[in-house]
């Protein structure tokens, strides 16, 4: 009897703790990556149900009421467009973007039922021969140049959208075309020795503004037109391809020592204005950069952040930690850098092959 109740007694406690403890403790495990693939090795039909998921994104409605996003698609542009000036030119670069794609891979898959994963644009391999990439193929791709006064797409699954958020942090009406001023030139800050240049960096305070300088520019440049738009560059679809190959370096880069570099984010928090940075012509190995000329940016006074945008939070001081937050506006939870350090863990749970 007194055995029986203390039996029952233990059991009884093990149903609670258990009833508790697992939906508080949740199966927070990567037990099956997403297998993020170049552009190039998808096959057709791989490529058509992400640019049919791109699509979908395009055609759902907005539900977040953020200011001017018309659509689901420029929701994901908009948490971009909001926080710009605390995501460029500081510690934050990598860790925002590494979210932000995450938050666009999401929505395609948890809302458009598309079952791959975010492809990258493997930029070396077309550096210095952008217009011909089969990233930019009017049937399988993204559709090519501009051309015309506008410089509106010509051809492609998005030749009939239009965008109104942009230039810069402005907004257009009526809406404009998805913009393109292909420059083959500029396309060469995409190649590979640049790349490596980056690699050989120690640490993060010196590989993240090595990122961000040429193999950066050479994919906005290269494209040029919306995606030269430092704020509102994510109007042009290619922008996920390009920064998930950002992505892909800055984890190629962190797989070179671990543990460590799960560890290692730092940089300033709080950037001069944009329309007042000096970028060097020269990557730190000596290699020249060349840049879009000067009329193919957006206007200088549409890229400094308005009155009231956000500041940085989380972090003690003024140097970019793991506490630092990673505000997603609603599209996803929040998250802290700490969360995107490991491409590999509970929050992402993906791997580049
Ligand atoms: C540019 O790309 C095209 C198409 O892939 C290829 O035929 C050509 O050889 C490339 N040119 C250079 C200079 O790499
Ligand atoms: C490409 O960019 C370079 C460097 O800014 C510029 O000199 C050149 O005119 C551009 N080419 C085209 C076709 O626009
Ligand atoms: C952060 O930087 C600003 C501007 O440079 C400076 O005024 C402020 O004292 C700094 N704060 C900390 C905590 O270092
Ligand atoms: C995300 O962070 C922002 C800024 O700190 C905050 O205002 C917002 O409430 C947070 N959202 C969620 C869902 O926690
Ligand atoms: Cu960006």
């Amino acid at each position: 009897m007194q055995l029986s109740l203390t039996l029952s007694l233990v059991l009884l406690w093990i149903n609670v703790v258990s009833a508790y403890s697992i939906p508080r403790a949740p199966a927070a495990k990567c037990r099956k990556k997403l297998r993020r693939k170049p552009w190039h090795t998808l096959s057709t039909k791989e490529k058509k149900d992400y640019i049919d998921a791109e699509l979908c994104l395009i055609n759902k409605p907005a539900t977040l009421g953020l200011p001017d996003a018309t659509n689901r698609f420029e929701e994901l542009q908009q948490i971009h467009r909001i926080p710009a000036a605390i995501s460029h030119n500081v510690g934050a670069f990598l860790p925002y973007h590494r979210l932000h794609m995450h938050a666009h891979e999401l929505a395609m898959r948890e809302e458009c039922g598309y079952k791959g994963a975010q492809p990258y644009w493997d930029e070396p391999r077309d550096a210095g021969n952008f217009s011909k990439s089969i990233v930019l193929d009017p049937v399988t791709g993204f559709g090519g140049d501009g051309s015309g006064p506008e410089r509106c797409i010509t051809n492609g699954p998005f030749i009939e959208y239009k965008n109104g958020l942009g230039p810069g942090y402005s907004i257009s009406t009526p809406k404009r075309c998805i913009h393109r001023i292909v420059n083959d030139t500029v396309s060469l800050s995409s190649g590979q020795a640049y790349v490596e240049t980056c690699m050989k960096m120690k640490y993060y305070i010196d590989f993240w503004p090595c990122v961000e300088m040429a193999p950066h520019l050479g994919g906005h440049g290269g494209v040029g037109g919306k995606m030269l738009d430092a704020i509102s560059s994510p109007g042009d679809p290619l922008f996920y391809l390009h920064h998930t190959w950002l992505d892909k370096l800055w984890w190629d880069w962190q797989t070179l020592d671990l543990p460590v570099r799960l560890q290692d984010i730092s940089g300033r928090n709080v950037a001069p204005p944009l329309s007042q940075i000096v970028l060097p012509n020269v990557n730190p190995d000596g290699l020249p950069i060349v840049f879009p000329p000067l009329d193919t940016f957006p206007p200088f006074d549409t890229v400094d952040a308005p009155p009231g945008s956000p500041l940085p939070e989380g972090d003690p001081g003024n140097v970019t930690t793991l506490s630092h937050k990673l505000n997603m506006f609603g599209v996803i939870p929040n998250a802290t850098i700490r969360d995107v350090m490991d491409i590999g863990g509970p929050l992402l749970c993906y791997e580049y092959v």
